[in-house]
């Protein structure tokens, strides 16, 4: 069995322990993954024991987190270029190649979409909240302060994992005045606030929106002080999954993200837990920003029947609740 290339691993790896983190770039580096594996394929000429290849690469980068929809949207994306009729490798390893190249460009394109599209949003002397790190949101902020609009960000630690440290890093290297807030200060914080600008993970067919753990929270701050909660995501953050009934898995990472391992040694009896995002309803979003326009969170099937019909078709047609590339490949 061929093994995978360093690279394809690297990435994968890297995804699992959150070196690559946030639901875009994740997906377009198990784009660049499988493109990859394809370029340096040199199991020999047989066709679908080069599927079967692409497919175990496939599931190998599907099993390193479970939460962020991107992933399986970006790897099936890839992927029907290796299910496509032919009967030379060579046809299936370019079509991968330009594939993956499409599903990248298109990727970074829609997040310059979405930074056009949302600053339009954002009101004059804004002061904005956001939380995590989401590249989509820092577009949308960024634009909207060179527009002149924004006179400061408010951006939460978000434990346990700090990913807001990289937030106010970003913001801050782009000229942006940035205030690092501990999570449990959005509360008291929000009376400042004209609008929340986050990103997110996967967004279901009703519209919910799957985003770092502590989102949840904020929209609720939100909603009751009338602060307006605006979403960035790219179109292939919405789960085709979604609209067959399934549930999104929300992923749990190790307890030592939260407290030392040695004090966790030193209380056995405490349970710790580390639930990695969380689910905001529709109500609390006032609009979702996408790179083919703003929507309501209700109008998200319209997205998923209009991008995603072709995922939603396979999905569907495979039968499969849970993606496994490998059994789609005839023995
Ligand atoms: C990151 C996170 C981000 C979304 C959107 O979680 O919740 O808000 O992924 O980010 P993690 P982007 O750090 O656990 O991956 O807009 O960059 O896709």
């Amino acid at each position: 069995m061929e093994a995978f290339p360093r690279e394809v691993v690297e990435i994968a790896e890297g995804i699992r322990s959150m070196k690559i983190r946030g639901a875009g770039k994740i997906a377009r580096s198990a784009a660049e993954a499988l493109k990859i594996a394809a370029e340096k394929y040199s199991g020999g000429r047989d066709v679908n024991v080069f599927r079967k290849y692409m497919a175990r690469a496939a599931d190998y980068l599907l099993s390193t987190r479970p939460t962020a929809v991107s992933l399986p949207n970006a790897v099936m994306y890839v992927m029907q270029a290796v299910f496509q009729p032919a009967d030379d490798i060579e046809v299936l390893r370019n079509s991968i190649i330009s594939t993956a190249n499409r599903f990248i460009n298109e990727s970074l394109e829609a997040v310059k979409r979405i930074a056009e599209f949302g600053s339009k949003r954002i009101k004059e002397n804004s002061v904005i909240l956001t939380h995590c790190h989401s590249t989509a949101a820092v577009s949308v902020i960024t634009e909207a302060y060179r527009q002149g609009k924004v006179v400061k960000v408010y951006s939460t630690e978000t434990r346990p994992f700090y990913q807001g440290r990289i937030t106010t890093r970003q913001l801050l290297e782009n000229g942006v005045p940035v205030v690092q807030i501990p999570d449990s200060a959005v509360r008291y914080i929000m009376h400042e606030i004209d609008h929340v600008v986050i990103g997110a993970d996967t967004i279901t067919s009703n519209g919910a929106v799957v985003n770092k753990i502590g989102t949840s929270q904020v929209a609720l701050a939100a909603h009751e002080a009338r602060v307006r909660v605006f979403v960035a995501a790219e179109t292939y953050k919405f789960s085709p999954m979604t609209v067959i009934g399934e549930l999104v898995p929300i992923e749990y990472r190790d307890p030592t993200e939260v407290v030392p391992a040695d004090w966790l040694e030193a209380h056995k009896n405490v349970k710790v837990l580390n639930p990695s995002f969380d689910v905001t309803p529709p109500e609390y979003i006032d609009a979702i920003i996408t790179e083919v326009g703003v929507i309501p969170p209700q109008a998200a099937i319209m997205i998923l029947t209009d991008r995603l019909g072709w995922a939603i078709d396979k999905i569907k047609q495979s039968g499969l609740t849970k993606l496994r590339f490998e059994d789609l490949v005839e023995e």
